[in-house]
């Protein structure tokens, strides 16, 4: 089983609602979602015409290759709507794979290490939560040493704590939140 952390993110549509459905969509295709981060409200990065984002970081656990768990999570964006008209622009779900173990992989159109990831607040400030002392293997840094010397060049701020539990996305559990 390999440990890899993942980066989502939606403005587009029921942002929160996308990001639980993505979440709930993981583990009947083999990757088992472990941990989950806060949700942060984040200022758009690279194109700036358009709504603000939700992010959020998780920790799943999978048997499958990366270029598998790949082609899973473009099939979870796809199902979920997603159009890929404009480079960077509105989606309604985006997941990126952002470390793999301590692997470096580049090739099949994945790059791992994500190669934008410590560049990004909206990345580093969930993953930080889910895993602070953990080293990109590239960089030779830790996520946290990432984040505190990141320039704070767009706004993120903690949106709700506690967003996801398996079947989260469910309308039986959303009609009655009091339900188990
Ligand atoms: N994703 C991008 C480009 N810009 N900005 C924010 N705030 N959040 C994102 O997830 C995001 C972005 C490309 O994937
Ligand atoms: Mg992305
Ligand atoms: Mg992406």
């Amino acid at each position: 089983m390999a440990d890899v952390y993942l980066g989502l993110g939606s403005n587009l549509g029921d942002r929160l609602l996308n990001l639980r459905s993505a979440l709930d969509r993981m583990g009947p295709w083999g990757a088992e979602v472990r941990r989950v981060s806060s949700l942060y409200e984040t200022e758009p990065v690279g194109c700036l015409e358009q709504d603000w984002f939700l992010n959020a970081a998780a920790q799943v656990e999978t048997d499958l290759a990366p270029l598998d768990l790949l082609r899973v999570i473009r099939g979870i964006e796809d199902e979920l709507g997603r159009q890929r008209i404009v480079l960077n622009g509105p989606r309604t779900v985006d997941l990126d794979i952002l470390l793999w173990e301590d692997r470096i992989i580049d090739g099949g159109g994945l790059t791992v290490p994500h190669p934008r990831m410590h560049e990004r607040l909206f990345v580093l400030a969930p993953l930080r939560e889910l895993a602070p002392k953990l080293l990109h293997p590239a960089l030779g840094r830790t996520v946290e040493e990432l984040e505190e010397t990141l320039p704070a060049t767009s706004q993120v701020r903690l949106w709700r704590k506690e967003w996801w539990l398996p079947g989260s996305a469910s309308p039986a559990r959303r009609e009655s939140p009091h339900r188990g």
